[in-house]
């Protein structure tokens, strides 16, 4: 029988293989050790309190089986499902609450290491908060955009700033059935008050909560950590780097960052690229220092910088079996504790810098934002230090793709007619003629319990084949970068003759990378520009668009499913349902939500079932909008996209300039 495969990548997968045969445990080993709970898995079991953990389980479980208290399978699997979007709302709210008290150090003097990169987005935001700026010092604006922001963590009452950003439509939908979020910690404290043992029994009404806790995440805090981290460190651009585990050098120090929050990454970018610094490593017989990023943290300073990503979150443990990292350096989510006793093994130093993620077994070096430069050099130090240390071994791999990081919404629109005709024109006609089907976020983590990033990479191919655009996000953006689908060629390879002519037009891969997991705000903005652009939905619900996070495994996983749902987007998540124990919960978020926002949240663990599923969803969206029918390789010899016309039609809407 042939051996299944833990990754889908060829150089993750050498590093995996050579572990198993030098006895080095990892995730994929942990994965297959550690079989999922099948009474957790299906969202049926209760441990909110102690007359329990109860199981409901059994035959006909969701008509008859109940817990202590009397409670059912159906509220039992809300009240566990709606407590996964309240900890994925905390913690991309906590990534946005850092962020703005960021933005408000810098501009109150206090975090001298950092400045406001944009200034015109500062004032763009300053003119959606309400704030004057004009004629006034930049920092007293960064003042009170931070300050007004962070109100929307703590705000008791009313609604938060960025709600006015949905469509006015997707807006009354939220008010009709009350979900407009108040503020994020109201919303994730209610959320864990009401699903607590006594409380909200009443699946539809608990699950109603968690889509409003899931907004004040979408339209609040993941959407203040994209636009402050833009004004802080600029708004991305499209910037060539590369990607994969061969990105680390035999003759340079190789540093690790990972994590989500940019700050760190940021100030280590500038450091490592200090002479002084580069000096010393040659001090230490290196040729120069090679930082690399994971995760999130990659997609942070590889939109801005060009920074190297090392792959996501199966790849995390790999880069230090590659033997050649000096030291990994960790700010918040998605960091294994594994990696701790991993980097024991090998010569990595192995450092957590945040007060919220202290992991046994590795060095603490506390990031203080007013001592940010200092830090950085202590930490890149400690690696040049390190660099004597490194032994033979460890398993070397050498590939790596180039790709095209850093499509912000901005630019975007940009590259859609220039900096003063940019506008979402061009797509929706596109769109609208067939040329482009629809629109896919393809999102989210990769997971050892699938040959990790497999899903990404067959969706990937399979939708641009059928002429649909990718715009992608967290880990599938860099298991994408990671075999060179991020990449203008990857039109002409693989893109239907539709899509590959828009590509080819405008000069961008059929797979947008969009930025880091909270950067899937992008996604909104641009669902939202699009409807305001007219010709396709008046809304967000209604688009040829869908979501799909087919190897998620994070609760913000589930959070940013559901403020995509809430917001009027069908969305797929692979894998088996954490709701699958009742079949009423399943309705009320498929069924449902569609009726009530046109947007829902389906669980597939068939990466075929879920194509098949993504392109109805399209097909049908198309058809409701009377859309020309979408007809299979109609398109391709002809090259009208942005014609002179086209552009003095935009010039004479004379739409507002909001580009970069
Ligand atoms: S890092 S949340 S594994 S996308 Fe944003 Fe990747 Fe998922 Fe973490």
């Amino acid at each position: 029988m042939e051996k299944k495969a833990h990754h889908a990548n060829p150089a993750s997968e050498k590093i995996v293989e050579w572990g198993e045969a030098n006895q080095i445990e990892t995730c994929f080993d942990r994965a297959q050790k550690m079989k999922p709970c099948p009474i957790g898995e299906t969202g049926a079991c209760c441990k909110i309190c102690h007359m329990g953990p109860c199981r409901l389980v059994g035959k006909d479980a969701e008509a008859t089986a109940k817990g202590v208290c009397g409670a059912s399978v159906a509220t039992v699997a809300a009240r566990n499902f709606a407590r996964m979007i309240a900890a994925g709302t905390a913690c991309h709210g906590d990534h946005g609450r850092d962020m703005a008290f960021t933005l408000l150090a810098v501009a109150e003097g206090h975090a001298k290491d950092f400045k406001i990169t944009d200034v015109r987005k500062l004032y763009r935001i300053a003119g959606i908060l309400d704030i004057e700026f004009e004629g006034r010092p930049v920092n007293d604006v960064a003042r009170d955009v931070a300050t007004k922001l962070i109100e929307d963590f703590g705000r008791q009452r009313g609604e938060m700033n960025f709600i006015k950003r949905a469509p006015q439509k997707t807006q009354e939908r939220w008010r009709k059935w009350d979900i407009v979020p108040r503020g994020l910690d109201r919303e994730v404290a209610e959320t864990l008050d009401r699903t607590t043992m006594g409380m909200d029994a009443d699946p539809d009404s608990i699950l109603m909560h968690g889509l409003r806790t899931a907004i004040s995440n979408g339209w609040g805090g993941s959407m203040i950590s994209t636009e402050v981290t833009d004004v802080l460190f600029g708004t991305p651009q499209p910037v060539k780097a590369e990607a994969s585990l061969g990105i680390f050098k035999e003759d340079e120090v190789n540093i690790v960052i990972h994590g989500h929050e940019p700050m760190l990454a940021e100030i280590l970018v500038e450091v490592v690229n200090d002479p002084e610094m580069i000096a010393y490593a040659k001090s230490k017989g290196a040729k120069g220092i090679n930082l690399g990023g994971m995760c999130c943290t990659a997609n942070e300073v590889m939109m801005r910088h060009g920074i190297p990503s090392a792959g996501g979150l199966t790849n995390q443990e790999l880069s230090i079996m590659t033997g050649l990292v000096e030291l990994m350096v960790v700010d918040v989510q998605c960091i294994m504790p594994a990696l701790a006793g991993l980097a024991k093994k090998f010569h990595t130093k192995f450092i957590t810098t945040s007060k919220k993620v202290k992991i046994p077994g590795a060095q603490h070096i506390q990031f203080e934002e007013d001592r940010a430069k200092e830090i950085a050099k202590e930490i890149t130090k400690l690696a040049i230090d390190n660099y004597s240390n490194r032994k033979k071994g460890g398993s070397h791999v050498t590939d790596k793709y180039p790709l095209i990081a850093g499509f912000s919404h901005e630019y975007i629109e940009y590259m859609q007619g220039g900096r003063y005709r940019g506008s979402f024109r061009p797509l929706n006609d596109a769109i609208m003629a067939g040329r482009v089907r629809g629109v896919v976020g393809l999102v989210g983590c990769d997971n050892p319990r699938v040959p990790a990033t497999g899903l990404h990479k067959y969706l990937a191919v399979e939708l641009i084949k059928n002429d649909v655009l990718i715009v992608s996000s967290g880990c599938s953006s860099v298991a994408c970068g990671s075999v060179g689908y991020l990449t203008p060629e990857m039109a002409m390879e693989y893109a239907g003759p539709g899509l590959r002519e828009v590509c080819e037009a405008i000069g961008i891969p059929p797979i947008l990378h969009l930025g880091s997991c909270v950067d899937n705000t992008r996604i909104l903005t641009i669902a939202a520009a699009m409807a305001a652009e007219g010709g396709l939905s008046d809304e967000i619900g209604g688009m040829p668009a869908v979501g799909i996070a087919p190897e998620w495994m994070s609760e913000k996983a589930t959070a940013i499913a559901c403020y995509f749902a809430a917001s009027g987007v069908p969305v797929i998540m692979g894998g088996e349902s954490p709701v699958s124990a009742s079949k009423e919960v399943t309705r009320i978020m498929t069924e449902v939500w569609f009726e009530r926002f046109r947007g829902a949240v389906h669980f597939e663990p068939d990466p075929e079932k879920i194509l098949a599923m993504t392109l109805d969803y399209i097909d049908k969206a198309r058809a409701a909008l009377k859309l020309k029918k979408y007809e299979p390789g109609k398109f391709g010899t002809e090259k009208v996209l942005m014609d002179m016309a086209a552009r003095r039609e935009i010039e004479k809407a004379g739409r507002p300039h909001i580009g970069l």
